[in-house]
């Protein structure tokens, strides 16, 4: 559909786009659809997390270039443009993404997170780029409680729980009040090429593996948690409305703007829906809290619906059918 719309598009004249993190769960969604819709993509990964499976299906589209490059290297944006002169959008995904490494690996963390994002926005600024999208993250909010969380709960004072909200935090301040910055905090995000390996990996990804595989679901506490879980291909629209490439949707203005459903499920619901969809034999365990869990986190997302007429498309039911049947 989005692909289909963007095909009127193609005659127009297009800049190319920088993806870093493009061999990651969700950059390689995003370069795929960027790709689709006839731009030019030019990736950044280190493989620090990225996988280079991750951009198989197009690795070797016409398209697209690949730099095996880290984001912390001065002058980063500024040689990708000596190569490809028409750059007019930046998609900053790249960045330390496990909460517990970020415990244990602080500096390192703000330097990547935090200090190399703002040197990538300036650089893309005296650049002249269009826009610079940078992904934020809920982990922003830190022990926030007031439900459904708005973009002003985040502020200077909030209490964070980990490097890895602080240095988010730090990032999508200076990217979302600068003129051409637009920051998504994302929520619980789920979908194809999540990677289920570590007991940190998303509840969705684990769950899906499990219910798979007859292994027990295990469920930390009673399950009354909640999240809300936004799948991937709804966030990859959001990435376009917010840097104007959406064939349907108003470009977002620059600022800081939450990314999710507003709709909040429990892992206890969570884990009943994905053995009932499943068909699976495997039980739902309980296993003993998750130390430094937050009870729960819920989206207001009425600045960005209203900013760009964004929508969610996948329920949560169609896309872990969608997880099941893959
Ligand atoms: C999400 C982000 C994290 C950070 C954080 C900020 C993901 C994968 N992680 O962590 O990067 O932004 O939000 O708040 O999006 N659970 C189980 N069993 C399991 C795995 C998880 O019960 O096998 C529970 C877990 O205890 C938690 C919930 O599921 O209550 C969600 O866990 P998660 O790791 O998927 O995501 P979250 O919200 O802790």
């Amino acid at each position: 559909m989005l692909v289909e719309e963007g095909m009127e598009k193609l005659n127009q004249p297009q800049g190319s786009c920088v993806v870093t993190g493009v061999a990651g769960f969700v950059g390689s969604h995003l370069a795929e659809v960027l790709l689709s819709l006839g731009r030019r993509v030019v990736g950044v990964d280190n493989f620090f997390s990225g996988k280079p499976e991750n951009m198989e299906t197009f690795r070797s589209h016409p398209n697209f270039s690949f730099q095996e490059r880290c984001i912390t290297e001065p002058g980063l944006l500024a040689e990708i443009q000596g190569v490809q002169q028409d750059l007019t959008h930046c998609f900053h995904l790249a960045a330390i993404v496990s909460v517990p490494y970020s415990m244990e690996n602080m500096e390192e963390t703000l330097r990547v997170n935090h200090a190399a994002s703002v040197v990538l926005l300036e650089e893309a600024r005296s650049l002249g780029l269009q826009r610079f999208v940078f992904a934020g993250s809920a982990a922003e909010y830190g022990a926030e409680t007031r439900m459904p969380i708005r973009e002003v709960y985040a502020h200077n004072g909030s209490e964070h729980r980990s490097p890895y909200g602080q240095a988010k935090y730090w990032a999508s301040r200076a990217v979302s009040t600068c003129s051409m910055g637009v920051a998504l905090r994302f929520f619980n995000i789920y979908g194809p090429r999540q990677d289920p390996g570590s007991p940190y990996s998303g509840v969705i990804s684990r769950f899906v593996e499990s219910a798979r595989t007859g292994r027990p679901l295990t469920v930390h506490g009673d399950g009354s948690q909640s999240r809300d879980f936004v799948h991937v291909s709804d966030c990859v629209s959001a990435y376009l409305a917010a840097a104007g490439l959406h064939p349907r949707l108003t470009c977002a203005q620059p600022g800081c703007y939450n990314i999710g459903t507003g709709k909040g499920t429990t892992i206890l619901e969570l884990a009943q829906i994905i053995t009932s969809l499943s068909g699976s034999t495997s039980r739902i365990a309980s296993v003993p809290p998750r130390a430094g869990d937050i009870p729960h986190s819920l989206a207001n997302i009425e600045a960005f619906v209203t900013a760009t007429g964004w929508q969610t498309e996948v329920s949560l039911e169609a896309g872990l059918r969608g997880l099941l049947e893959s």
